[in-house]
Formats: structure tokens, C-alpha cells, sequence
């Protein structure tokens, strides 16, 4: 870390953190006995913690977006450089999320090596990279209007295809490991799309791209119920995703975007079974209280968020082989979205300890005796145990802010970004 580059003064930081070290020793102190008194060592959980992580998205460090208007915030990214500037500040005092997600084309460059080295000055790698094929680009021939992978025309799936290779080929420059491929293919009234065809289409195009994957990349898809097409979607629903990568092989595997299923939903029913399957690439966090709405992860239902964690910590307890990718997939659009970034991260991150702390002998015993009550309180305890001082430790420890938005405050970050990022007619916002 010593090559770092600051963005933050590291003196404010250790600054803002002397003020408030006592009381995070004395909490965490007191944390540690309570969890001694359950069996828990508080040694052991920090280091799992520490050693977790989840990536930014490049698109949610600017500010969002809804169909009807998008109200941009002061010193916003002007390109990729900016954005990952950002994720290098929200990085430099959350610690907890190391890499960023990039999507092409909504970020552009002409120096691919240039700007990994710009995130490796800053601290940060570069996790799984995100083709578009649901809008169109300034000059491409054929319209994504009615599909594109699985389009009824051969030559704008094969333009949707030779896209999603561009992108490989990037992500290979930046030392990406995955492809993410969501597409908006699907229809908006009954009897427009043969259902069946579209997904042989699908099928087709996605073992195209399959093909070209380097040996040790994944192929993520990510389903979604509806939007923008809204009678149907060609893969609509986790068990379209399932089909598909099992049809593709190995490499190929299915991304849980916590806003794309119907309400209500058991999310972390679908993400047992992926587990199970050998068959979960991942997760797109944020969360919802209708629909695909990208509020912060855990501002609606941290619970929920706390149960999928549990999913996960159960299946590495018992050994199962998988190695999901952390991801967050938000719109801000009232917030500082370096401010819900950080929060959502530590979000993230609270809901995994959290899931360490669930005594799983216990629980086994409870499940195998049907004592239904003592097993929900077994994971009411877990849940309900403020862990806050054991993130704190863990962002000190790496040497990131004690309270990283009071920090980011401090700074004076966005006020600098104001002056030196004068706001840019027009700019995207992108929500997926
Ligand atoms: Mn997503």
C-alpha cells in the first residue's frame, strides 16, 4: 500500500478517527465480551470481515436517475478518470470496497493501461466488466429497439455480440475476471415475441460470447422481471438465468440483482438454491420497497439483506465450493452518491458479520429438532447485535475513517470537484 496515492489527507483522517478512538476501543472492548460470553471470538469475525469486500459500480458514483428526471449534484464525474477518483475516496475511508465495476460504453477511454494504473496508484482493481445492449450508440447500425441478443434479425445480434467481445477484450486490459450481460430484450404485449424462439436466439448469441471468454472468466447473467420491456422479459426470472448457464456450461452463471424479482420474493431461497446448483456468480446489492427501485442496500430491509448474508456464510460454513462476486447496482438520487456508496458498502459489509455471528451447531440442532422458535432466534440474536464497533476497528485498522461520512464531510472532497468539474450539459445517467 505504500505506492498508494492520497486522495484524502491521511493526517485529517487519523485526525477525525483520535476524536473518536476512545469510545470505539471501549465498545469494541465490551462487543468482544458479549461475544465471548456466546462462544464468538471477535478476533476471528474481524478477520473475515477485514477481509471482505464489495465493488463499486463506475455508473452509481454519479448521480441517478428516474424516467422522469434526473437532478444532477454539484462536482459530478465528467468521465471514467473522475468516476474512479471517487471509488478511490469512497475506498480510502470505507475500505471495503477495493474494486470497481466498469460498463461499457457509458465509460470510455483511450488509454486502457493508463487508467489501470490509475487505479492500482489509487488503491483499487477492477471487478467484473458490464456490456450494454439495451440502448442504442451514436452510430451503430442496427437499433436495439426490439432485442439484441435475442433480436429476430441475425445482424443486430450479431452486433450485439461482437460488442459484448469488445468488452472482454477491455476487461482483459484492466484485469477484469467477468462479464456481467444483462439485456432489456423481451415485449410489451402479449403475442409479440414467440417466447420460446427469443430465448433459442438468446441461447445462440450467449454461446458466441461464451466462446470467446479467456479460461479463467465467468459469464454473469443477470435476469430481471420486467422493465423496460414490461409484458415479458427473455430472461425474466432466475430459473430462465439457471437454464441458460446451465445450457452455456461451467463458466456461465446466474447474478441476483436484489431489485429484479417480484415483489415479495424469497431472494434468499433463489440464492440457496444457485448455491446448491453450483450456479451463483453474484450480486448486484441495493435495495427496494415496490420494484427495481436501487435504494440503498438495507435503507428498506436490512433483514432481508442479513438473510441472503446467512445463505452465504451457512453454504462456506459447510464447505460448499463457490466464490460469488460482490457487487453494488444503486441510483442516487437524493443523496451524495459517494456518501450512499460508503454507507451501503458498510451496509454490505455489517449484514456479512452479522451472518458470522448466527451459532450454527445450534441452529442445526433446532432445524433437525423442528424447533422452529429457537432457530428464528437464533437468527434474531445474530441479526440484532450492533457490530458497529467491529466495522469501525476494521476500517481504522486498514487505515480508513473511524465515521467515513463525517470524515468525507471534512474533507471537503465535493466542494473541491465543484470547483474543478464544471457540470456537463447533458450528462448520463444510467440505471440498471
Ligand atoms: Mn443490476
Amino acid at each position: 500500500m505504500s505506492s498508494t496515492q492520497h486522495l484524502i489527507d491521511p493526517a485529517l483522517i487519523a485526525a477525525e478517527n483520535d476524536k473518536l478512538q476512545p469510545a470505539m476501543t471501549s465498545d469494541y472492548a465490551h462487543l468482544g465480551e458479549q461475544l465471548a460470553r456466546r462462544g464468538i471470538d471477535i478476533e476471528a469475525v474481524r478477520a473475515r470481515v477485514a477481509g471482505f469486500g464489495v465493488a463499486i459500480p463506475s455508473w452509481g458514483v454519479g448521480t441517478g436517475g428516474t424516467r422522469f428526471a434526473r437532478f444532477p449534484g454539484q462536482g459530478e464525474p465528467r468521465h471514467v478518470f473522475d468516476k474512479l477518483a471517487d471509488c478511490g475516496v469512497i475506498q480510502q475511508l470505507g475500505r471495503a470496497t477495493p474494486t470497481v465495476s466498469l460498463h461499457i460504453p457509458w465509460d470510455t477511454c483511450n488509454d486502457w493501461s493508463e487508467l489501470r494504473q490509475t487505479a492500482t496508484a489509487w488503491g483499487l482493481g477492477f471487478d467484473a466488466i458490464n456490456s450494454n445492449t439495451f440502448s442504442d450508440q451514436k452510430g451503430q447500425a442496427h437499433s436495439y429497439k426490439f432485442g439484441s441478443l435475442s433480436h429476430t434479425d441475425a445482424a443486430t445480434r450479431a452486433q450485439a455480440v461482437e460488442h459484448n467481445l469488445a468488452c472482454i477484450a477491455i476487461g482483459e486490459k484492466l484485469g477484469s475476471k467477468a462479464l456481467t450481460v444483462w439485456v432489456g430484450d423481451g415485449s410489451n404485449f402479449p403475442g409479440q415475441q414467440h417466447f420460446r424462439r427469443a430465448f433459442d436466439r438468446y441461447l445462440d448469441s450467449a454461446r458466441q460470447i461464451y466462446a470467446a471468454l479467456p479460461g479463467d472468466w465467468r459469464m454473469m447473467l443477470e435476469h430481471k422481471i420486467c422493465e423496460p420491456a414490461f409484458y415479458s422479459t427473455v430472461i425474466q426470472d432466475w430459473g430462465s438465468s439457471f437454464l441458460a448457464a446451465q445450457t452455456l456450461g461451467p463458466k456461465a452463471q446466474c447474478l441476483v440483482d436484489l431489485g429484479h424479482h417480484a415483489p415479495n420474493v424469497n431472494i434468499e431461497l433463489i440464492v440457496a438454491r444457485l448455491i446448491a446448483a453450483g450456479k451463483l456468480a453474484g450480486f448486484h446489492f441495493n435495495d427496494s420497497k415496490y420494484g427495481d427501485d436501487d435504494l440503498d442496500a438495507g435503507s428498506v430491509s436490512p433483514y432481508r439483506l442479513f438473510l441472503v448474508f446467512n445463505e452465504l456464510v451457512a453454504a462456506a460454513h459447510e464447505g460448499v465450493a463457490f466464490d460469488p462476486a460482490y457487487m453494488l447496482d444503486q441510483s442516487h438520487n437524493v443523496t451524495d452518491p459517494i456518501e450512499s456508496l460508503i454507507t451501503s458498502a458498510v451496509q454490505v459489509q455489517r449484514s456479512h458479520a452479522q451472518a458470522l455471528l448466527v451459532d450454527r451447531t445450534a441452529l442445526d440442532a433446532a432445524q433437525e429438532a423442528n424447533d422452529a422458535m429457537t432457530a428464528t432466534h437464533l437468527l434474531k440474536a445474530a441479526f440484532q447485535t450492533d457490530v458497529t464497533p467491529l466495522l469501525q476497528r476494521v476500517r481504522a485498522d486498514a487505515g480508513g475513517a473511524i465515521d467515513p461520512v463525517a470524515t468525507y464531510r471534512a474533507s471537503g472532497w465535493r466542494q473541491k470537484c465543484a470547483a474543478e468539474r464544471p457540470a456537463v450539459a447533458g450528462g448520463t445517467g444510467g440505471i440498471v
